[in-house]
């Protein structure tokens, strides 16, 4: 089904995208519904750039209509002061920036009850290692945007392997390129390249307790 919203922000059409956005949310569309379809139309923002048809200047476009869908959508999202018992460490990799996907995840996250660490972006392997070291946290979410910087989230998984640490944590990977293949690859618990199978994961991992929940 041709979906108007996603059509709109593959446009980089800020009105209307804003505008449907408004009409979605006060027609009873979910936050994550509404997201999925700006998602998926950024995506084709990425197609156009790789095709030549797009420059880094529309990528920086997509990212200043998603904040104003992201601003739009924040107060709609349900605010959960309670705590669930999960602490969860987030960041983006090192050498990768993008973190519109990662900052939805931890509103989701922080409003089913998880208390998430946020280390940001650009965060070294040793970071992300070091964070769980230091913490209570039994999940680690590590998006990546890039393929290049798959390396490094493998690394990450080495490291908590290396120094004791890998059964403390389930280590979740997300982002766009990610897949059933990048699981493997960097030896992570589980993937998502979408909001609702990354809640399914967290939700999972939830009723199973991390540490004993199966791979
Ligand atoms: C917006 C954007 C930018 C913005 C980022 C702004 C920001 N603050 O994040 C800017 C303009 C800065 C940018 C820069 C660059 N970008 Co860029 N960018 C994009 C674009 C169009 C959208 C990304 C996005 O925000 N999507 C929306 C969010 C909601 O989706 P998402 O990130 O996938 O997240 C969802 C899921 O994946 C998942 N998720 C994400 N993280 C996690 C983590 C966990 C733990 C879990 C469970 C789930 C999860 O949940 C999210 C919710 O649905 C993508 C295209 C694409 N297809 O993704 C290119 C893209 C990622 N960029 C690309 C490139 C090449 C670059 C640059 C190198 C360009 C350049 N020449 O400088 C630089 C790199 C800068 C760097 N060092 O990181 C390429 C990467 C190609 C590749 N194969 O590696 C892409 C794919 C475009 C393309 N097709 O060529 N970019």
């Amino acid at each position: 089904m041709e979906d108007e919203l996603q059509l709109a922000m593959a446009d980089l059409d800020e009105e209307k995208t804003l505008m449907l956005v408004e009409t979605r949310i006060n027609t009873g569309y979910t936050s994550m519904e509404i997201v999925e379809s700006c998602r998926r139309g950024i995506e084709v923002v990425g197609m156009k750039y790789s095709d030549s048809h797009y420059y880094l200047s529309d990528l920086i476009m997509s990212e200043e209509i998603f904040k104003g869908v992201m601003r739009i959508l924040e107060p709609h999202i349900p605010v959960n002061d309670s705590d669930n018992g999960f602490t969860i460490i987030m960041g983006t990799i090192e050498g990768d920036i993008h973190d519109l996907g990662k900052n939805i995840i931890i509103y989701l996250l922080r409003s089913s009850g998880f208390q998430v660490h946020d280390l940001g972006v650009d965060v070294t392997p040793e970071r992300f290692v070091q964070a769980v070291n230091e913490s209570k946290a039994t999940i680690l979410g590590i998006s990546v945007l890039l393929s290049f910087c798959v390396g490094s989230v493998k690394k990450v998984v080495d490291l908590l392997t290396e120094i004791g640490l890998r059964d403390k944590v389930k280590v979740v990977v997300g982002g766009y390129p990610v897949n059933q293949e990048v699981k493997e690859f960097t030896g992570a618990d589980y993937y998502a390249n979408d909001v609702s199978e990354a809640i399914k994961i967290y939700r999972q991992i939830l009723e199973q307790g991390a540490c004993s929940v199966s791979k």
